[in-house]
């Protein structure tokens, strides 16, 4: 009796990691590719488990909403992206190329990106004014604070692909 009941313990518990597994293989989510030593699938889920910065920005509506999200530079560090002190040589020919759903693509040297090099807060965002990114523009939208102009604040982002320009 001991026994069954232990086994029927166990395909619950299997049944509900598999069930979890399926709702995690339906959500969005961002890759990070490239030159890397790992890649990674990021869900909502695991950014919001990363250090939150909130900053203001203003698209085309001229209004100011504050963006929720994780630091470009704390995903790349995760990653393990040649940040900080291996930013130098050869590495510095290195971008990030973002890519959005609707196939919009922006760059960003990592020298831009690297908080040694200056204190840009760019950051992958998953809320707006508190709330989830609406779908025109979200689940994550790249912010980049501080330029004249928001073309580089890539909506409907899903995936950062590192690479080199170096000839
Ligand atoms: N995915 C995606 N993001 C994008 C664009 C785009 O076409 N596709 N256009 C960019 C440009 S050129 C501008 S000016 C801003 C406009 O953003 P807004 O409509 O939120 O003001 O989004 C930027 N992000
Ligand atoms: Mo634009």
């Amino acid at each position: 009796m001991k026994l069954y009941g232990c086994l029927i313990f166990v395909m619950l518990v299997a049944a509900g990691i598999n069930v979890h597994a399926q709702e995690r293989s339906e959500q969005p989510y961002v890759k990070v590719e490239g030159e890397v030593t790992q890649s990674l699938k990021l869900y909502q889920s695991d950014l919001e488990k990363m250090k939150k910065v909130t900053v203001k920005h203003q698209g085309h509506d001229s209004i100011a909403h504050s963006y929720t999200g994780v630091p470009v530079i704390d995903l790349l560090n995760r990653a393990g992206v040649t940040m900080d002190k291996q930013l130098r040589g050869k590495n510095l020919a290195k971008y990030l190329l973002v890519t959005a759903t609707d196939g919009y693509q922006v760059v960003f040297s990592l020298a831009e990106l690297d908080t040694s090099f200056n204190d840009k807060q760019i950051i992958l965002a998953y809320e707006m004014n508190d709330k989830p990114i609406p779908a025109n523009s979200g689940p994550f939208q790249l912010i980049v604070p501080g330029e004249k102009k928001p073309a580089r604040s890539c909506r409907e982002v899903s995936s950062f692909i590192i690479r080199s320009a170096r000839d």
